[in-house]
């Protein structure tokens, strides 16, 4: 296996396993083991997230670059098999017309006013990142083609291009000073208010977690701006250290599968393994 296509599934196995791990903490029973920062037993199922990277994933290894069309049938072949994985309202409301022959360039602007801001582009796009990473240019490029099948608001892109630029800066060998690995992924980020919220992340110290949680947000409100701003913030903080990355992603709230699936694909690459008593819980990827 070529280098860049091992560290895509390296990211695709720590997004998979920040998104199912993120979701045990939906249910009120586990939450003792969120205090004890001890793992949830038995088999941990992943999400949407996971389901719409399987078809990045697969898409790139077919074809090398983000084809659109092509890639919205995965998503939407997927969705009518297994529609139960926890989709956002807009996606599934896409998804389900695209399987009866609809077009996204028609339907994705339809999407709330001016398109869907969610943070579903943002989640499913780091393993994107990890195969271009020697290339933040092209990162944009196919960031940018993978978020706007579903994703037509300037915001979901944006939210999928900066994630998918940490995730491939993680992937280099050169280590970065979290400020300078935030601002890196700031500036090659369209202006936005992702943008902004990256500028301001960078400014904030490790320390200052209560901070980081309320000015950045941590994707109550599900939308790409109110949670790739943190995720990255964690991810460059906790570069070295998968498990602390989680732990500390989900003591945050908020929109915790996606929350960890973001942090998952990006630190896996930094710390370029995931712990295999974390891997053991996930449920089996398909295939
Ligand atoms: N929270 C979910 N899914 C909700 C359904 C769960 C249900 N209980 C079940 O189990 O089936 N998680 C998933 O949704 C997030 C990703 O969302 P995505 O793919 O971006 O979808 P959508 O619907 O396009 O956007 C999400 C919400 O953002 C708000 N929004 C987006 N654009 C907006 C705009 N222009 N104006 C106003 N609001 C906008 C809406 O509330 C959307 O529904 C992930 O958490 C994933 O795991
Ligand atoms: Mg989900």
């Amino acid at each position: 296996m070529g280098q860049n296509l091992r560290l895509m599934m390296l990211s695709l196995e720590g997004l998979s396993v920040g998104d199912a791990f993120g979701e045990q903490f939906f249910n009120p029973a586990n939450l003792k083991y969120l205090n004890a920062q001890a793992l949830p037993p038995g088999e941990w199922k992943w999400t949407d997230d996971t389901h719409m990277a399987l078809s990045i994933v697969e898409m790139l290894k077919e074809e090398g670059t983000i084809d659109p069309d092509a890639l919205i049938k995965k998503f939407a072949y997927r969705y009518s098999k297994e529609p139960w994985r926890g989709y956002g309202w807009g996606a599934a409301r896409l998804l389900s017309k695209i399987a009866e022959g609809g077009d996204w360039r028609e339907l994705a602007p339809k999407l709330f006013v001016g398109g869907s801001y969610g943070n579903g582009a943002a989640m499913r796009v780091a393993p994107l990142g990890a195969f271009f990473n020697n290339d933040m240019k092209r990162i944009v490029k196919e960031a940018r083609k993978s978020a706007m099948v579903t994703h037509a608001h300037p915001e979901g892109q944006a939210g999928a291009i900066a994630v998918a630029l940490a995730a491939g800066l993680a992937a280099q060998e050169q280590t970065f000073k979290p400020s300078v690995f935030i601002s890196i992924v700031a500036e090659w980020t369209q202006e936005s208010e992702v943008k902004e919220k990256l500028l301001l992340a960078s400014k904030i110290s490790e320390d200052d977690f209560d901070y980081a949680v309320e000015a950045l947000g941590t994707g109550q409100r599900v939308s790409a701006q109110d949670t790739v701003p943190f995720c990255v913030w964690v991810a460059a903080h906790c570069a070295n250290d998968f498990e602390k990355a989680l732990w500390k992603t989900v003591s945050a709230g908020g929109d915790l599968d996606t929350t960890c699936a973001i942090v998952g694909g990006i630190v896996s690459l930094s710390c370029k393994k995931i712990p295999t008593n974390w891997l053991d819980h996930r449920e089996p990827l398909e295939g």
